[in-house]
């Protein structure tokens, strides 16, 4: 299992938040996902010969937030 911690900008409420988490955790081979309000950060636990980074990126930008690379 991988960790990585994604860089979140927009993020400032509850709701960001769940919809945030519940995007990454829809995606196959995400393991874990604990998401960091005050500060963005996002760590998650994937399985990296199942999900990429790249995909974890598109399903957080897809729910309107940018992600610092
Ligand atoms: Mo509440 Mo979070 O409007 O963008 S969902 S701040």
């Amino acid at each position: 299992m991988m960790q990585a911690t994604l860089d979140v900008k927009g993020m400032t409420c509850g709701h960001c938040e769940s919809a945030v988490k519940g995007a990454l955790e829809n995606l196959e081979g995400v393991q874990t996902v604990n998401v960091n309000l005050d500060t963005g950060k996002v760590d998650v636990t994937y399985d990296d010969a199942v999900v990429t980074i790249d995909a974890m990126h598109e399903a957080v930008e897809d729910q309107g937030y940018d992600v610092v690379a």
